[in-house]
């Protein structure tokens, strides 16, 4: 029976069951007689949307969570983040410190575990040189534990080699906002869901993936007929079921489609010439400044009836996604992983980018490039505090000189003493543990043994190097190559402050006392460096607020200023936007907007500023379509792609806690297109092995019309069928970032 519109949107909000309301869900085993003693404001712990919630604590117990009503999401959860309380209390929970004795994991006490990583990192630096540690940290982490591990490498052990997951997620948008606008993280924010006229979302699920904010933009479409939805993705997730449009295009044809939706816009004259004109600047691949006539004449190979083979997408369908997206009086583009995970991340994101530039769709309510984040502090912690190999805080630079002494004027070191060589990104450190370089790592808050492409070869780099782990969970996979174990606080057992999507930042409120020897991970990080020998008066903190103080005045003088987001304020309020610069300041939705940042002058003449370039104008860029790194052909025909679930996050050490989460995907499989697995003879059920040139694996076969024919898709959360073990390690040039989404295999019923 056909399902209308209408009810498909009731449908899809149902099936996320959005919970508004606090819920002692069975696997707590909550009696009927608990009664929450208080509530306490904090951040849903998993994606980039940043629910605010509020835990209820009974006993010195958090027994429910429900919504913030005051935060963006207005009081609705998810099901993940509305069963988080089970995952606190699960039996898996490392509890003590662990140190391997005869191949074996064995508790130790503080002492012993600490002085044994901490003999380790002087032993490597005191061998070789500071280059021969690192730390890999995570978008989960605190800004306050991002922010202080950073500064302890960078600053108190000399090695530049600060890497976290982000790299695998979120550095090919960094990339595209850096070049595209000076200046990373979004320039609008959630308020532009509730006025956008027109939804491009490309490259993200993000009925499965953010799904308080699908929820936002399905009650939009629902409340205006006039919003119109495009999606663009080679399945049809539940996202493209509300689509006006749906472009099921071919894996990796995205610049070539992006490129063509510009030709139709100019060519139909539906671009704003005084807008470009004036604030923007057209460049060439090889960063030669042009004019808009040479960027007509590059878009003339886009025209969409000679890309339409290619793409897989009718031109009469990128014609019309091109006219609804300029017609439009407020569009706002979506993407994620579908366009960061590619060995053109970055082009393609500049590309997206291109097309509010030349229609003039940026910087008014409903207008605007949202890259959606996709952890719960990607951009707080890890982007905005630099915690990668090339980053300083605030956008700074290790390789310039001015940035560094700024910042070792502000840590109170000698000019000059930080080390000017970038480190290693992510997988340049994995192999550099492979070859024997890096000798002791320091991994907080991420399990890279399930979550690295062509997982196996840098397994081999974990088993040799030295491997010092703060990790919650005893069955994280990556606790089998570590060599010491810290026992981390989890969650609201501690405090710090989390910052999501749209550059609002806000309180995790330690509600709870944690379990067993558990500490605050920036507790174990200032025992552990002090132990290696870094000056004390680089971390004279007494706890995490002393350390958001220093991070705000370092933010400071900086166009990230939220000097303004007090401990204070965040314990009031639910979350601030940065740029926030004195403590009155209400916080910013727009950036880069006369009267809206506060960063432009209210003299300044002209209502844009994109402050990050030096001529103040944004740039408009002509990158070619490019194949993926594997494309599909010859002995490999089928394309394999890898990605998310509704339920499940990441590598599931803690939703695979939570009985509710985990019967609805208790094991990965594979999507087969109807049509692919008619020809092959699988049926729903049927084991299907999927051969890439790393290898082979078994899956059970779900058939259907999700993936396009010629497309299979597996999830990554399952330890024991891990996809991550068949996909391809090639990165973006420019972002480092891995070709998660797409790589040739085979596939075959066995
Ligand atoms: P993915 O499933 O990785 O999720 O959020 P998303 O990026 O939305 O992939 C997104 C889409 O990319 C898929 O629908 C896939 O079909 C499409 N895709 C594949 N290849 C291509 C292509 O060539 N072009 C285009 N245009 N699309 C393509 C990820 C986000 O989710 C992230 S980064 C994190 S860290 C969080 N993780 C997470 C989780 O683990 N579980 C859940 N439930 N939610 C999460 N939220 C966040
Ligand atoms: P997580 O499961 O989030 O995955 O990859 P990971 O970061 O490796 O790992 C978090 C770890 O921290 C878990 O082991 C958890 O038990 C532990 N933990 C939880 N809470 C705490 C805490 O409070 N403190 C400490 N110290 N530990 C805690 C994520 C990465 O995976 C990302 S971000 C992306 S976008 C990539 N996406 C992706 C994909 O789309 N496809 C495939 N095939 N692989 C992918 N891998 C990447
Ligand atoms: Fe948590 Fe994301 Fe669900 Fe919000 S949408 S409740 S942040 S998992």
């Amino acid at each position: 029976m056909a399902i209308s519109r209408r009810n498909f949107i009731k449908n899809a909000a149902a099936a996320s069951a959005f919970l508004a309301l606090g819920v002692a869900p069975k696997a707590m085993a909550a009696g009927p007689g608990d009664k929450v003693d208080n509530w306490v404001k904090g951040v849903c712990r998993y994606c980039g949307t940043g629910c605010g919630v509020m835990v209820g604590v009974s006993n010195g117990k958090v027994i429910t969570v429900k919504g913030d009503p005051n935060n963006h999401n207005q009081g609705i959860l998810c099901l993940k983040g509305a069963l988080l309380a089970p995952v606190i209390y699960a039996k898996e929970r490392v509890t003590k410190p662990l140190i391997r004795k005869n191949g074996e994991l064995v508790e130790a006490s503080w002492d012993e575990a600490l002085d044994l990583a901490a003999s380790k990192f002087k032993e490597a630096i005191a061998e070789s040189d500071p280059d021969s540690v690192a730390y890999y940290g995570s978008g989960q982490a605190l800004t306050e534990e991002t922010y202080l591990a950073s500064k302890i490498f960078k600053a108190g052990l000399k090695s530049n080699n600060v890497e976290g997951n982000p790299r695998l997620c979120m550095a090919s948008a960094v990339g595209g906002y850096v070049s595209t606008f000076g200046k990373d993280e979004p320039m609008g924010s959630y308020n532009d869901l509730d006025a956008a006229t027109c939804f491009f979302i490309i490259g993200s699920n993000t009925s499965e993936c953010h799904p308080v904010l699908f929820r936002r933009i399905a009650a939009r479409k629902q409340n205006d007929k006039n919003v119109k939805i495009i999606v663009c993705d080679p399945r049809r997730t539940n996202t493209s079921r509300i689509a006006d449009l749906h472009m099921s295009m071919k894996p990796g044809s995205d610049l070539a489609i992006l490129n063509s939706m510009a030709y139709v816009i100019v060519n139909e004259e539906l671009d704003d010439y005084r807008f470009h004109n004036k604030y923007v600047n057209f460049m060439t691949n090889d960063k030669e400044k042009v004019d808009f006539e040479a960027y007509k004449v590059f878009l003339a190979d886009y025209k969409p009836e000679d890309i339409e083979e290619l793409a897989g997408v009718p031109a009469a369908q990128i014609r019309e996604a091109a006219m609804i997206f300029a017609e439009s009086s407020a569009t706002t583009s979506l993407w994620c992983m579908g366009i960061n995970q590619r060995i053109r991340g970055v082009w393609a994101n500049n590309l997206i980018h291109n097309l509010h530039l030349i229609t003039g769709k940026i910087g008014k309510l409903g207008s605007t490039p949202l890259s959606l984040t996709g952890q719960p502090n990607a951009c707080g912690g890890v982007r905005d505090t630099g915690g990668l190999s090339h980053l300083l805080p605030a956008g700074r630079l290790i390789k310039k000189q001015a940035h560094r002494n700024q910042l070792e004027e502000q840590w109170g070191m000698p000019k000059d003493s930080l080390n000017p060589k970038p480190g290693l990104h992510t997988m340049a450190l994995f192999q550099a543990m492979n070859d024997g370089k890096v000798k002791v790592v320091l991994t907080l808050c991420t399990n890279p043994a399930q979550s690295l492409p062509n997982v196996l070869k840098y397994r081999e780099g974990l088993e040799k190097c030295f491997n010092v782990a703060i990790e919650a969970f005893s069955d994280a996979i990556s606790l089998k190559y570590a060599d010491v174990v810290f026992p981390p606080a989890f969650w609201v057992e501690r405090t710090g402050v989390f910052g999501c999507t749209e550059r609002r930042y806000a309180l995790v409120e330690q509600a709870i006392e944690p379990p067993g020897e558990c500490r605050p991970s920036v507790n174990i990080l200032i025992d552990l460096a002090l132990r290696i020998g870094v000056d004390p008066a680089l971390i004279p903190y007494k706890n995490s607020d002393d350390i958001w103080d220093e991070w705000r005045k370092v933010s400071a003088m900086t166009p990230y200023n939220f000097e303004g987001i007090t401990r204070e304020r965040l314990k009031k309020e639910s979350g601030i936007k940065w740029p926030c610069p004195t403590e009155d300041h209400p916080g910013t939705d727009i950036r880069y907007v006369r009267g809206e940042d506060p960063n432009i002058p209210l003299d300044y003449p002209d209502k844009y500023h994109f402050y990050g370039k030096p001529d103040g104008r944004a740039v408009v860029w002509m990158r070619p379509q490019k194949p993926a790194a594997e494309p599909a052909g010859g002995d490999y025909p089928f394309t394999l792609t890898t990605g998310r679930v509704i339920d499940h996050w990441h590598t599931a050490t803690m939703t695979g806690k939570v009985p509710e989460i985990a019967r609805s995907f208790p094991n990965a499989y594979v999507e087969v297109n109807t049509k692919d697995a008619k020809r092959m003879g699988i049926n729903h059920g049927d084991n299907v092995k999927l051969t890439t040139r790393r290898g082979d694996m078994t899956f059970k076969a779900r058939v259907g019309d999700v993936c396009e024919p010629g497309l299979v898709f597996v999830p990554w959360f399952d330890p024991k069928l891990l996809i991550n073990e068949l996909t391809i390690d090639a990165i973006d040039p420019g972002s480092k970032q891995p070709e998660f989404k797409i790589c040739a295999c085979q596939v075959e019923k066995v």
